[in-house]
């Protein structure tokens, strides 16, 4: 099936209501490999201007590292596959923008409005695209107390059936890691460590856990993934990226704070959606930004790995 307006041949659903910018259809006209990012990092994940900042910087990594960025977000009824410029400073400028998960996507889209779409509803998005490689900062998790709250992300399920190979810097560390690490050996998901034996925790690069799995190159990651394809398997992958020396914030000293802001949300009682951009927030005031800067040198370390993955498959 082709396109009419396009001339691009493609295989999603045809009702899939995609709007690819300029740049990804270039790029899927002539083969070039590309690379998802999401949006919910931007509006709910950073503040303005530095959320911009960033977001431009990790797709020109991208584009250095020679392949193409497609950030994802819901406007105007359309998943948007990839942002122009002006796309993109009105998304970070935004007020009151949904976060979309999978649960928000068909109700968000048929509403109208600008949505975030976050780990789960941006591999939704992609795989409808057929883009297989995602970089993000960090996925969501098992929460701390999540055996009361059964706060449990949605990012978690989604690795398991959309075949989207998703660079991250580990979960983040405000998360409960070992809750995560089970939930994602039941549902089946590999994670996979690059360079290191042990998990990474986000802004710091040893968890004190032991990897899952390890990989030492872009190409076994992408044979894994093809791998999978092989075998009918359902799912992708979760590749975690540990945050470069230089830029990493050590566990000991974020580990008071993260219980502090955890404490914090519980006595306000932060629940559901709010419990991560609450959490997050929280930690760059009580670093005076330290935890920013290091979120954004981590991403832009995923954007290039997540391109050579692209490159590989
Ligand atoms: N990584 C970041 N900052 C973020 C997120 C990830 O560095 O804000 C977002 C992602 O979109 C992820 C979401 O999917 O947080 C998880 O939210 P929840 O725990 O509510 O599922
Ligand atoms: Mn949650």
């Amino acid at each position: 099936m082709t396109h009419p307006a396009l001339d691009v041949p493609l295989t999603f659903p045809p009702d899939a209501p995609l709007t690819f910018s300029p740049e990804v259809v270039e790029a899927r006209a002539s083969g070039t490999p590309i690379v998802a990012l999401e949006s919910t990092i931007i509006t709910h994940g950073m503040p303005y201007p530095q959320n911009l900042d960033t977001a431009r910087l990790v797709e020109n990594d991208i584009r250095t590292a020679g392949a193409i960025p497609a950030t994802i977000a819901i406007m105007d009824r359309r998943i948007h596959i990839g942002l122009t410029d002006t796309e993109l400073a009105v998304l970070a400028q935004a007020e009151d923008v949904a976060k979309v998960s999978r649960a928000d996507l068909a109700v968000v889209l048929a509403a109208g409005g600008i949505g975030a779409t976050t780990v789960a509803a941006t591999m939704i998005c992609a795989a409808l695209a057929e883009i297989q490689v995602f970089a993000t900062g960090g996925i969501g998790g098992v929460h701390k107390g999540g055996e009361e709250t059964f706060d449990i992300s949605a990012d978690l399920r989604e690795l398991s059936q959309t075949p989207v190979t998703v660079v991250a810097a580990g979960p983040k560390a405000i998360l409960d890691l070992p809750k995560t690490l089970e939930v994602l050996e039941t549902l089946g998901v590999p994670v996979i460590t690059y360079g290191q034996s042990a998990l990474p925790a986000f802004w710091s690069r040893n968890s004190g856990l032991p990897a899952p799995l390890r990989a030492d190159s872009a190409a076994q990651i992408a044979a894994s993934h093809q791998m999978r394809t092989r075998l009918g398997l359902p799912g992708g992958q979760l590749i975690t990226n540990p945050i470069p020396a230089n830029d990493e914030i050590p566990a000991e000293t974020l580990a008071p704070l993260i219980a502090q802001a955890q404490s914090e949300a519980d006595a306000k009682g932060i629940a559901g959606k709010a419990v991560t951009p609450f959490l997050l927030q929280r930690l760059f005031e009580l670093t005076d930004g330290a935890t920013l800067v290091a979120n954004i040198a981590l991403v832009r370390n995923n954007a290039r790995l997540a391109a050579a993955i692209a490159r590989e498959m």
